[in-house]
């Protein structure tokens, strides 16, 4: 019989302004590589990565949006079949941070109920240009009860833990395989087949 290549697929997704690093901090999690080009994600793209956690093979389907105010139908339309959803500003530019509040009430419209969410302040490379203190990331995070980091996708800080912790929250109210004597083999998270609706 073909095995499994993994226990569990975790859907996740990366919202937040143009131009606030969604896309270079997927590559670096994804291909630990940093690209200085900006070029704009149209519509919307996505990675895979196998993570373990708990001895547990999670694989990881990461859907990366296009800021842009244009994409927001097709992109939205992503946020249902989130079980993580990254928020992404950029310390350097106090618009980003101030959207945060209109990234989280797009997520109330359009996600479920139970995502898990976590936000990042990235770009804390840039220690010169910033405009945003860690304290106010901190301090909107907590009045919505989710986590938050400060991350450089191109210092390659703590991009690896954004994505292992959000997994890590994700699993632990994942019902487990022994609490479910119907599901047989592997157990899939609801899954839904939007891949077709990418953009190239
Ligand atoms: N200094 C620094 N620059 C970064 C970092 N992350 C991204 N950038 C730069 O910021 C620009 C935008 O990065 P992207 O990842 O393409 O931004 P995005 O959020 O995907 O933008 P859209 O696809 O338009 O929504 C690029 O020029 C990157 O090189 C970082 O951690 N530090
Ligand atoms: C913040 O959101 C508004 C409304 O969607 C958008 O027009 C604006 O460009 C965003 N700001 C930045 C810095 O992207
Ligand atoms: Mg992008």
């Amino acid at each position: 019989m073909a095995k499994k290549t993994y226990d569990l697929l975790f859907k996740l997704l990366l919202i937040g302004d143009s131009g606030v690093g969604k896309t270079c901090i997927l590559f670096r999690f994804s291909d630990d590589a940093f690209n200085t080009t900006f070029i704009s994600t149209i519509g919307i793209d996505f990675k895979i990565k196998t993570v373990e956690l708990q001895g547990k093979k999670i694989k990881l389907q990461i859907w990366d949006t296009a800021g842009q105010e244009r994409f927001h139908t097709i992109t939205t339309s992503y946020y249902r079949g989130a079980m993580g959803i990254m928020l992404v500003y950029d310390i350097t530019q106090p618009k980003t941070f101030d959207n945060i509040t209109k990234w989280l009430r797009n997520i109330d419209e359009h996600a479920n109920e139970d995502v898990e969410r976590m936000l990042l302040g990235n770009k804390c490379d840039m220690e010169d240009k910033r405009m945003i203190p860690k304290e106010r990331g901190e301090s909107i995070a907590r009045e919505h009860g989710i986590k938050f980091l400060e991350t450089s996708a191109k210092s390659n800080v703590n991009v690896e833990k954004a994505f292992m912790t959000l997994a890590e929250d994700i699993l632990r109210k994942t019902p487990q395989k022994d609490s479910n004597p119907d599901s047989s083999s592997v157990s899939v998270h609801k899954e839904t087949s939007s891949r077709k609706s990418g953009c190239c």
